[in-house]
């Protein structure tokens, strides 16, 4: 009898997000075969958690219970092998964290993550590693005294930004690490390793504490993005000793080893199956939306965020300079502006009765460059330019008090995307002759929208499908990591995957109209930040 044929090779994406986790498998086609979620509320109520996170009584604290994070992925892998899931398919796995969040493993966790048993369930075995039961995330903001200190410990926060790609945020990892050492002393010297999210949703599958990538390394505050090493100067800063805590960072696209024998065991998976190393969300999406150099991606959300790939980046006192997941020789800028869709659908509602068609008529009945008139629609204090209210000037750089309702709405979409061009080439970034928009979000289903975007940016816009973005991009990162040594590209091994579709491109003689305008705008920032309204 001939030998069965062996089990196609198939590639695991996770996305440790803050509400779920989920998971991906591709085959060597690229074709999603499997996907599945856990959410954290929904699935595992005996946490409590709303939206997957506690918010503590000072509104500024907010953590997730780590051992939540452990119990998901023990739901999610039974859910799998009860649906059958051939996991002796897997060659190699990774997977993205939400950003910044830290996980804090106690003296002796090193030995019980080596020695946990099939026969136990995941978080049953590890429930007593973690020095911090809670671990902060992302959504935190209880950090401005370490923030202050640590931009004074290096001389400023530009001088910080231009170390470790942003100035200090209250979110990111060092100074989430300094509170906890200024307020449980004890509780820092009793751990013996912290982890991103990412790394330690790593560590869980190597059987063996994970390095941080460089990528979501960057997140950190701690980093010299540059050199990709430790800055001694912020380490000292957060906390004594943090050098030997974090270990070595390492390239996103590194093999950290075949997976731990408890996955052998208790799911079958194959003993040569590799994981590669971790990342961030936001890095992962870069990579699942399959950037390229000069590329931009643009979540047009309630807020909007960027996503730039940057070749010589210029960090400034706004945004944050990541290093690239997929490239060693590039960088990731991420800017998030606050009034975004938000903004959109109150002019909507308020000038269009509601409706996107009357919307988008507006903006084709007025001209390309709105005749000078230039608006700032800032409904909640925005984070770039920090700024509130709403400034309308005309094409004299009058400030007027009203626009006519088509004008208004021309000079709100016109004004988001000039603002969107001038802090990305600020922080670096070149527009180049093969840049592509990649646009995401409720408003990339507006054609007259991304018309404008595309007018601005004197660039073709695409549409993509996002919804799972970090997921997949995990998946594709996993298939990279395999021949990443040999210098492919990420992009040379995912080509099968389906493309974006191109929705705009610029209409002819409008460059010159914005370059213009471009200049106008950025003078009149500056007014509206002197003399806020
Ligand atoms: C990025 C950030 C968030 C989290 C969300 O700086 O804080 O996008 O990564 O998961």
């Amino acid at each position: 009898m001939a030998a069965a044929a062996p089990a196609e090779p198939c590639y695991l994406g996770w996305d440790f997000s803050t509400q779920q986790l989920k998971v991906i498998a591709v085959d060597e086609q690229l074709r999603v075969i499997y996907e599945d979620n856990v959410n954290f509320d929904k699935d595992l109520p005996e946490f409590g958690t709303q939206g997957g996170v506690y918010v503590h009584s000072d509104r500024l604290t907010v953590t997730s219970p780590v051992l939540m994070w452990i119990k998901a992925l023990h739901v999610i892998l039974d859910k799998m092998k009860s649906s059958g899931f051939n996991f002796s398919r897997v060659r190699a796995l990774s997977g993205a964290g939400q950003q910044h969040g830290s996980v804090y493993w106690k003296e002796g966790a090193k030995v019980l993550l080596q020695n946990t048993s099939p026969d136990l369930p995941l978080h049953q075995s590890l429930k007593s590693c973690f020095s911090v039961s809670n671990s902060p995330v992302w959504m935190d903001s209880s950090t401005n005294a370490q923030c202050c200190s640590l931009e004074k410990a290096v001389g400023g926060a530009q001088k910080l930004a231009d170390i470790t790609g942003s100035c200090a945020y209250e979110r990111f990892t060092g100074n989430q690490i300094a509170k906890i050492y200024s307020q449980n002393p004890e509780v820092y010297a009793q751990t013996e390793r912290i982890s991103l999210i990412s790394s330690f949703a790593a560590s869980l599958f190597l059987g063996a504490y994970a390095p941080i990538d460089y990528s979501d390394g960057s997140g950190m505050n701690l980093l010299q993005f540059r050199e990709k090493v430790w800055s001694p100067v912020c380490l000292n800063a957060c906390a004594p000793g943090l050098g030997e805590k974090l270990d070595y960072p390492v390239p996103s696209s590194k093999i950290l080893g075949s997976i731990s024998s408890y996955y052998i065991r208790r799911y079958g998976f194959n003993s040569e199956c590799k994981v590669i190393a971790f990342t961030g969300d936001n890095p992962a999406s870069l990579a699942g939306m399959r950037l390229e150099e000069g590329d931009i991606a643009i979540s047009l959300g309630t807020s909007d965020t960027l996503f730039l790939w940057i070749k010589d980046p210029k960090p400034a006192l706004e945004g944050h300079i990541l290093c690239s997941p997929v490239d060693s020789q590039a960088y990731m800028a991420l800017l998030c502006y606050k009034n975004g869709s938000w903004m959109r659908e109150k002019i909507r509602d308020e000038l269009a009765s509601g409706s996107w068609e009357e919307f988008s008529k507006a903006l084709l009945s007025t001209p390309v460059g709105n005749d000078g008139n230039v608006g700032f629609y800032f409904d909640v204090m925005e984070i770039i330019p920090k700024a509130v209210g709403i400034h309308r000037f005309n094409a004299h750089n009058n400030r007027i008090p009203t626009f006519p309702k088509e004008v208004e709405i021309r000079a709100l979409i016109e004004g988001q995307f000039m603002a969107k061009r001038i802090h990305a080439e600020k922080l670096g970034y070149k527009i180049l002759p093969t840049t592509r928009i990649l646009a995401t979000g409720g408003a990339s289903y507006n054609k007259e929208v991304l018309q404008v975007l595309s007018d601005v940016f004197s660039a073709p816009v695409y549409t993509i499908d996002t919804a799972n973005s970090a997921c997949l991009g995990s998946a594709y990162r996993a298939i990279h990591g395999l021949v990443a040594e040999t210098n492919a590209s990420l992009n040379d091994v995912v080509k099968l995957a389906p493309g974006p579709k191109l929705v705009a491109t610029p209409a002819a003689g409008v460059a010159q109209v914005y370059q213009a305008l471009l200049k106008r705008y950025m003078g009149l920032e500056q007014q509206v930040l002197n003399k806020p309204k």
